[in-house]
């Protein structure tokens, strides 16, 4: 699975309820339990992220926004390459970072067609009606539904060089060996020449780190607590928010940044008609957001079967944008 910051849209609304009540009884009944973070992007949950990126703490948006207005002459020149071009990106959202890039690729008189997938039929009807305005000339083919899906409508609408976004550390929300196989398998669905552009937030001090899922507005534990709040909401759950805390984590060596909910106190929740056993600190393992060195995003790009073609990092040096050849 991905995380990925923009709602869902409800296609099919009790598919869509079936789907949550297993995967939330799923994470509910393992040991020791969890819930996917996915989950966490329902309307309100896209609300808190926007608030997160804004917050003096969370840094990755700002660093690789400073990539994107500051160094797109670069990024686009080694995009470009002569042969038009099909730019892809998995979860647009509201393309706020890459429109840099697309701005500057047109005035480099690149030929390419930007196809934005989201998982949200909304995000994408939203890009097609507001970047023909914002960037006047700017081809949009957006397509709705899943990573590797779209990617194979994209190969059915054209047969041109491919060039895939992968943005804000996305990556970051699977653990080190589904990120692993998610770029192999990124690979299979891509030929010789075709690119990745892909976003990373790396290891730094830790109380950096730590404080960026840890701002001092509690917007992260909102974040958090809000996953609950759904079940709740959609999947007749009942849980008591005042009786979980979070707790957020970030491990230098290993650079994993993980965060959980923890039971304040021995209690039984109603979940999808289910009934979930907490003992008093039993924790809900609720997300990881992982820290690379540019070593292991090296790494990371060899074994999937990509070449690095370039990097770029913020002036900071705290996030790399980096460009892989298929
Ligand atoms: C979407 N994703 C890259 C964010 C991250 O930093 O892992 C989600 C997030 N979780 C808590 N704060 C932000």
């Amino acid at each position: 699975h991905s995380a990925r910051p923009l709602s869902q849209t409800i296609e099919n609304p009790e598919l869509h309820r079936t789907q949550f009540c297993d995967d939330v009884l799923k994470g509910l009944k393992f040991e020791p339990k969890y819930l996917e973070s996915k989950y966490f992007y329902d309307a309100k949950g896209d609300e808190l992220f926007q608030q997160i990126m804004a917050s003096p703490e969370y840094y990755p948006t700002d660093c690789e926004m400073e990539i994107f207005r500051e160094q797109t002459g670069g990024l686009s020149k080694v995009i470009r390459d002569g042969s038009p071009f099909n730019l892809i990106e998995l979860g647009a959202g509201d393309a706020t970072k890459s429109i840099h890039l697309l701005r500057k690729l047109l005035e480099d008189k690149a030929e390419f067609t930007y196809l934005p997938i989201d998982i949200s039929g909304h995000v994408i009807d939203l890009l097609h009606q507001t970047l023909p305005l914002q960037l006047p000339g700017l081809k949009v083919e957006g397509l709705e539904g899943d990573y590797f899906d779209a990617l194979e409508k994209a190969e059915k609408y054209s047969d041109q060089r491919k060039v895939v976004l992968f943005l804000g550390s996305n990556i970051g929300n699977m653990p080190v060996p589904a990120a692993e196989a998610f770029c192999r398998q990124l690979r299979e669905h891509l030929s010789p020449g075709d690119m990745v552009l892909m976003g990373f937030d790396l290891k730094k001090h830790p109380k950096i780190v730590l404080a960026a899922y840890n701002d001092a507005a509690g917007v992260t534990r909102q974040f958090n607590l809000n996953l609950l709040e759904r079940i709740n909401r959609e999947i007749d759950g009942n849980f008591n928010l005042d009786q979980f805390e979070h707790y957020p984590t970030y491990d230098p060596e290993t650079g994993a940044c993980k965060s959980y909910l923890i039971s304040l106190a021995d209690q039984q929740v109603h979940v999808c008609g289910e009934t979930i056993n907490f003992k008093k600190d039993e924790y809900i393992f609720m997300e990881v957001s992982q820290k690379y060195s540019a070593a292991e995003t090296r790494a990371m790009a060899k074994q999937a079967g990509f070449k690095v073609t370039s990097e770029f990092y913020d002036t900071k040096g705290w996030f790399l944008d980096t460009i892989w050849e298929a």
